[in-house]
């Protein structure tokens, strides 16, 4: 029996989560199982021993059926009397994927179709005073899609939709699960994202936007924009106080009396910030953020209370014409900032198993490799919001593209109410973060209809109808969707925007993905000539180092082409590309271990040529994101991180381009242009530039050296030296030229080998690699030297993820270098396995 609290005061809110006692079942099997939400079926499934390890093996073909069936989600939960006390009851689900029905004490409350969106649900009416279930069924996103597909009477271009079907495009649901050339297909359902039941009286707060007004030395003036709900009309007022405060301190604040008179209310409240401090990006300094929190009392008490942490800041896209195109660069508090980073997939086929450990790993990674930018690719998901918050804490601006990539999509009606949907609801959920930079419609859909040949595919009028859904969706929906409740961000409607890299002359116009090196088989060198505007795509592939290997595969299947290496290798050319690569610059070895090793400084050493030349261009070019920063899921990829969090050579040496002072070594047969470059906003003063011919036992015979200063945020030409006075070209297999750059407190800035020829054709000397090792808990410090130059040096653990302080370096002939190991698998009293590679050691 239910009791009502008669002439009852209003109570703050209450939330609860409702992620116990979950069950689910095949749909039309009376077996049921324990779930975990927030979650997937695929992991209910594995956990229950009901499906083999996805990502080991040939099992990406076993696990299939899943995407077929029908799921049932089920929990029961209490209520009590003082719960239905209060004004409102409200289910929030952050998340559910995809199509999803749910009923509640057995009324159908939802029918959810994109998984894209939360969904807000008052359900006061059907709760009941002590047990209520909760019922969700997953339709099998392939049957649901397949009318459709039958209806339209052709398949769309999705190519990356790893089944004959192309069923992909009318899910709003992430482009990936479906396959990609990275990825493995693994079509997921689930209640993915958390579950709440909110109790509220009197009123509730659907957003607040905080909006920056101006921003000056002097001063912030923020507008904060609270959407109030009603819920219970009253004649008593609503105090509602607004503040901004830094480390705990209030800074701002403001007040106002609220009268609710209808359902609804739009309450805006100013704050000044007195001599504000601005959210920097990862090099210019600290990404300060103020906490602004909404307090909402009745006359008694705190109802609630909701806190954004923001950032001051301005950050403006600038695209101006000019005699070689058009320039596309970020302006961030005024100052042009030269991008640095990577395009970020999701970092797993099944995405509630993320955990935040996982993410706030990641961002240490890209924090530590000198980047300040991600751009979140249009093939994944909207990241959780934990992945914003860790942008904005360490500095990491994100160009946000919108869910869309590499197809045409449909754009009937009911497709376009579900895009406007979810685009109203991520723009709102995002945008009062300060490391979101801009917004991006799509990736490459407008590429793919220039230039992937879809016009002699598909009859005319199937190809005008993909045009006209590409304006509508592109070109209208969305911008529409940000001008309206995020102005003040930037919106492009795809990317590359223009740039082609099989046609020369449009890289002067924009960003440009540049896939001439890969795709297109140009060489690594080729990116001194190819220098886009802004590089917002570029990558190579490598397979992830042996260890991660040994997790998918075993001994009897290391061979390039094995059944199992293949499940592994999406792309139909990878390994012939990567090999004709190696055959290149380096000796290609015949052992599989020493090739994958090889495969991995063949991409870090020739993607760092393309970093490097995008900063050597700078003002021209003003940005690098590299394609793609990691994995999700043990695979040969164009990743810089695997899926366990190991580095390849690509992330070290592109920590090494990012560097914020780095020496840039142009060769041109017998002449070297030595520049410097510097991301930092002071001007170095009192700096040396060295340059010393040495040979691999150290010996110097020529050597050069100059006093300099380092103009702030720029590149420019430090030196040259003209190769013929300091050795005949047949010296060059057995000299490199040791660049050093000092600070005036004789610091070392930079240190490092530049090599005369490639690889392959350098006498290395053979050598051993002395190493001590000292353990202590958690952590492996290592001392290594030798008396000759060892190069790539890779040092390997058996440690899953471990963390080394630095690898994939060239080892000085008689200098000790110290790296540090982490990792909590790392034991006092326990030696760790060690195993040395370098590239003389690959071949006889
Ligand atoms: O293939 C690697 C990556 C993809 O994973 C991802 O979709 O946006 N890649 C390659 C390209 N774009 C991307 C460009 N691909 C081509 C363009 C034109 C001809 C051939 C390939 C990413």
């Amino acid at each position: 029996m239910m009791t009502v609290m008669v002439g009852k005061g209003a109570m703050p809110e209450k939330r609860v989560t409702l992620h116990e006692g979950w069950q689910f079942s095949q749909v039309g099997r009376p077996d049921w199982h324990t779930a975990t939400v927030p979650g997937t079926v695929h992991q209910d499934l594995l956990r229950c021993g009901l499906l083999p390890d996805p990502f080991f093996g040939v099992n990406e073909k076993y696990i299939q059926w899943v995407e077929d069936r029908d799921w049932a989600y089920r929990t029961t939960f209490g209520v009590t009397a003082g719960d239905l006390a209060y004004d409102a009851a409200e289910l929030e689900f952050e998340g559910l994927d995809t199509y999803a029905d749910v009923k509640l004490n057995g009324e159908s409350i939802l029918q959810a179709d994109n998984m894209f969106v939360g969904y807000r649900l008052s359900v006061k009416k059907w709760l009941r005073e002590g047990e209520n279930t909760l019922e969700i069924t997953f339709r099998s996103p392939i049957k649901v899609n397949m009318k459709q597909y039958k209806e339209a009477g052709f398949s769309y271009p999705a190519d990356n939709d790893h089944r004959e079907e192309k069923l992909s495009i009318y899910a709003r649901k992430a482009p990936y699960s479906f396959g990609w050339d990275w990825g493995i297909r693994m079509v997921t359902c689930g209640i993915w994202r958390p579950v709440h039941l909110c109790f509220r009286d009197r009123v509730a707060v659907d957003d607040l936007y905080v909006q920056q007004k101006e921003l000056t030395d002097e001063q912030a003036v923020l507008n904060c924009r609270a959407d109030l709900r009603c819920l219970k009309s009253s004649t008593s007022p609503i105090y509602a106080r607004l503040t901004a405060s830094l480390k705990g301190e209030t800074v701002a604040e403001s007040r106002r009396e609220v009268h609710f008179m209808w359902d609804s209310l739009r309450l805006e409240l100013p704050l000044t910030i007195p001599h504000p401090r601005r959210w920097m990006p990862n090099g210019w300094g600290e990404p300060t953020r103020y906490e602004v929190t909404l307090t909402l009392s009745d006359d008694e008490q705190v109802l609630l209370r909701t806190t954004r942490r923001v950032g001051l800041r301005t950050v403006k896209v600038v695209t101006e014409k000019d005699d070689n195109g058009e320039s596309f660069y970020f302006e961030v508090n005024g100052i042009p900032m030269f991008a640095k980073g990577a395009n970020y997939i999701p970092m797993d086929a099944m995405l509630p198993s993320v955990t935040e450990e996982r993410y706030r790993r990641l961002f240490e990674d890209v924090k530590e490799a000198n980047m300040n930018m991600l751009r979140v690719w249009g093939g994944g998901t909207y990241e959780s919001d934990l992945f914003y918050d860790l942008a904005d804490e360490n500095g990491i601006l994100v160009w946000q593209d919108f869910m869309f990539a590499c197809t045409t999509y449909p754009h009937d009606e009911n497709f376009l109410s579900r895009v406007r949907a979810e685009a109203e609801y991520n723009v709102r959920r995002l945008r009062n973060h300060p490391s979101l930079a801009m917004w991006c419609g799509n990736n490459e859909i407008e590429e793919g209809i220039k230039y992937w040949g879809w016009k002699g595919k598909y009859t005319s009028t199937e190809f005008e109808q993909m045009k006209v859904g590409y304006d509508k969706i592109f070109k209208e929906l969305l911008p529409s969707v940000v001008a309206e409740y995020d102005p003040d961000r930037f919106y492009v409607h795809t990317s590359p925007y223009y740039a082609n890299w099989g046609c020369a002359w449009t890289m002067g116009v924009r960003d440009c993905h540049n896939w001439g090196v890969w795709y297109g088989r140009k060489t690594f060198e080729s990116f001194d000539e190819d220098v886009p505007r802004f590089m917002s795509e570029f990558g190579f592939q490598s397979f992830p180092e042996m260890k991660t290997i040994r997790t998918f595969a075993e001994e009897k299947d290391f061979e390039l082409e094995s059944e199992v290496m293949n499940a592994h290798q999406k792309s139909s050319i990878g390994n012939d590309l990567i090999r004709k690569y190696m055959e290149r610059d380096y000796r290609v070895p015949d052992d599989f271990k020493d090739f994958v090793y090889v495969g991995s400084v063949l991409q870090g050493r020739g993607m760092r040529h393309g970093m490097e030349a995008h900063r050597r261009n700078r003002p021209y070019c003003m940005g690098t994101l590299y394609w793609q920063l990691n994995d999700s899921w043990p695979v040969v990829s164009w990743s810089g991180i695997d899926y366990y969090g190991n580095w390849k050579a690509l992330h070290y040496q592109a920590r090494r381009a990012f560097a914020p002072v780095i020496v840039d070594v142009v060769q041109q047969d017998r002449a070297l242009e030595v520049w410097t470059i510097s991301d930092r906003l002071d001007d170095i003063k009192g700096v040396e530039l060295r340059l010393q011919l040495t040979d691999y036992e150290g010996n110097v015979y020529k050597q050069t050296s100059k006093k300099l200063t380092i103009g702030a945020n720029a590149s420019s030409v430090a030196a040259t030296v003209d190769l013929t006075k300091w050795l005949s070209k047949k010296k060059y297999a057995d000299r490199y030229v040791l660049v050093t750059l000092l600070d005036a407190e004789r610091r070392v800035l930079f240190r490092e080998p530049h090599y005369l020829l490639p690889a392959k054709h350098l006498n290395l000397p053979k050598t051993y690699v002395e190493v001590a090792q000292q353990i202590g808990e958690g952590r492996c410090e290592l001392r290594l030297r030798s008396d000759v130059l060892v190069r790539d040096l890779f040092i390997s653990t058996d440690i899953q993820g471990a963390r080394f302080s630095d690898n994939f370096f060239d080892l000085l002939p008689g200098e000790e270098r110290v790296v540090v190991i982490t990792s909590p698998e790392i034991h006092a009293d326990e030696s760790i396995n060690l195993q040395i590679s370098h590239l003389r050691a690959t071949y006889e």
